[in-house]
């Protein structure tokens, strides 16, 4: 048996694969369903100071290879999943990992102070939502990065990792590594959903989600390539001093063997597990083994960054 744990954020998982945070993560029913399954995390889903309802419905819409949605940051708000890790520790051996995406910069300086007293083991920042009506994506706006990631390192003493947004351009990924090297960031998840695709039904000649007009973030295999870009750019530009986790279009072993070579530590799942349920983790994983075995490898440190380009 090949051996796929991982250490992340310098937590112990026992294995590299778990859910993202997003999909059927919002009430306590759901985190369990997740700490039952073979997650090796519990993930819980953004979460803002206030409760929110979301976007209006319909919001989700499966695709043939994917997902599109605009769900809008529905959560129970920030003192419930406080709350959610001191009763899930006390249930499950699993690491804990919170997400935070405070609508305003002093929201999210709140939470993470609050989430100081949580039995969450690591937080991401998700400043990567594509779907907040009226707000842009936070992750495209550099200055603001820099100074939320300056402002939750301080108060934040939790183990820091960050969900961004996708970026297209080298010169992007270059300035957001050095952002990123300026703070105290121990991983880079990469990616959110591809903002504001837009799917169209022909028959009925409509958009298919209500929101924004139909416009949406896009999940699945439409993005693993762009995921894939992004990991591995990150990867190229800072090396092992920040860890990297794979998101976005993962649906087999064989996918997360392709993103630990690109350079990732971990692998989350989401638009697989709304569209297969729990069964992805335990399938994913025994397909990663499996894969590995017949490549001879014994852990995923023995190939993790060593993808060939050509000569
Ligand atoms: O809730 C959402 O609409 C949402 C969030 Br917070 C996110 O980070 N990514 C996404 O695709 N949807």
């Amino acid at each position: 048996m090949a051996d796929i744990s991982a250490e992340l954020a310098g937590i112990k998982f026992e294995t590299c694969v778990f859910n993202a945070a997003g999909p059927k993560d919002v009430t306590l029913d759901e985190l369990e369903v997740i700490a039952k399954s073979s997650s090796s995390a519990i993930t819980m889903k953004s979460c803002t100071l206030e409760p929110r309802q979301g976007n209006p419905e319909p919001r989700y819409y499966d695709l043939p290879e994917g997902s599109i949605n605009s769900m809008g940051l529905p959560n129970l708000g920030y003192k419930e999943y406080i709350r959610f890790t001191h009763l899930l520790k006390s249930k499950y051996k699993k690491p804990i990992v919170a997400s935070i995406s405070g609508l305003k910069f002093e929201d999210n300086i709140t939470i993470f102070n609050a989430f100081n007293e949580s039995n969450t083991d690591i937080i991401e920042f998700n400043p990567g939502s594509p779907n907040t009506i009226g707000k842009p994506t936070m992750g495209y706006d550099f200055e603001y990065l820099d100074n939320s990631l300056r402002e939750i390192a301080k108060v934040c003493k939790k183990p820091l990792g960050i969900k961004l947004p996708p970026y297209f351009d080298f010169v992007h990924f270059e300035q957001v590594a050095e952002i990123i090297k300026r703070h105290k960031v121990l991983y880079i998840c990469s990616i959110n959903s591809i903002g504001n695709a837009l799917v169209v039904d022909p028959e009925r000649e409509s958009v298919v989600i209500k929101p924004k007009g139909g416009f949406g973030g896009l999940g699945g295999k439409y993005i693993k390539y762009t995921s894939l870009a992004n990991v591995r750019k990150f990867y190229e530009l800072l090396g092992d001093r920040v860890q990297l986790v794979g998101c976005g279009g993962v649906y087999s072993g064989t996918d997360a063997f392709e993103f630990i070579l690109a350079g990732a530590t971990a692998i989350q799942l989401g638009t697989v597990y709304m569209q297969e349920g729990p069964s992805c983790f335990k399938r994913i994983q025994n397909e990663l083994m499996a894969y590995m075995k017949n490549k001879g490898y014994e852990s995923i440190e023995d190939f993790r960054g060593q993808l060939k380009t050509i000569d």
